[in-house]
């Protein structure tokens, strides 16, 4: 068993501050089944002022990031300066709104390799060179706009570190995950069995195992057709 070593490329290394030291990723560092580090791209620079950006070909507005010291920060941490060099077990991520959208199967995907590089992009973008020929994956989380790729490299990394083998999250989350694919989560509940009025179900009172099945079964796909319709249809 070898650690997955995650690399994260950013401007703002200090974004992450204390971010990998809490709950599953704390206990996944501990454990030694991650290493995490923030390095901050300008240290990839050789001009007198780091200069990471740069105005964009064909005019417009906002700043690009340059390929120099995006392609030098992969090759010192990969060895590799093209995808096809990139050794197999090795994945390099641009985070980026034009990317694939993440999903719990690409985090189980990532979580198998034993080396992960995610490029925090800024500004108004990253030139295409690194996603067209440096890259292994470009992902976006979602369809909103975040000021930059720090925030989707924390969500990449803890969706990643509950997954890794013999990790925290890895085994329950195979059942549980593959069990309930397709349909939101059941309402939970604790005491008190009334809070300021407000009633647990019934049902979930009574230890009737075969009853609760049925509730929560239904309950989950109420909640399903309420928030996320998307997912029943297909
Ligand atoms: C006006 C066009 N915008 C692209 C949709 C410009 C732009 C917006 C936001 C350029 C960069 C960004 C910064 N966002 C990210 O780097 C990013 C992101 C996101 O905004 N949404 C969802 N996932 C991601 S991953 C990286």
């Amino acid at each position: 068993m070898t650690a997955l070593r995650i690399d994260i490329v950013t401007i703002f290394p200090d974004y992450f501050g204390e971010a990998f030291d809490y709950g599953i990723i704390r206990r996944a560092r501990a454990a030694g089944l991650i290493e995490i580090k923030a390095h901050d791209l300008r240290s990839w620079t050789s001009d007198k002022h780091h200069v990471v950006d740069d105005r964009p070909f064909g005019g417009g507005d906002g700043m690009i990031l340059k390929p120099e010291p995006i392609f030098a920060a992969v090759e010192s941490l990969t060895g590799a300066r093209r995808r096809v060099d990139i050794p197999q077990g090795k994945r390099v991520a641009l985070l980026s709104p034009q990317g694939t959208p993440f999903s719990q199967s690409l985090a189980a995907d990532l979580a198998d390799c034993e080396q992960l590089v995610l490029i925090c992009g800024r500004y108004e973008g990253v030139d295409e060179r690194v996603a067209a020929s440096l890259v292994t994956d470009e992902i976006s989380i979602g369809d909103y706009v975040l000021s930059g790729g720090e925030p989707a490299a924390l969500v990449v990394v803890d969706a990643v570190a509950r997954l890794i083998p013999g990790g925290l999250g890895s085994e329950t989350s195979a059942v549980t995950e593959s069990f309930s694919a397709g349909l939101l989560d059941y309402p939970h509940y604790t005491r008190p069995t009334e809070f300021e009025g407000l009633r647990v179900p019934d049902v979930l009172l009574t230890g009737h195992h075969a009853e609760i099945e049925r509730w929560r079964q239904q309950a989950a796909e109420e909640k399903t057709r309420k928030n996320r319709p998307d997912l029943l249809k297909k």
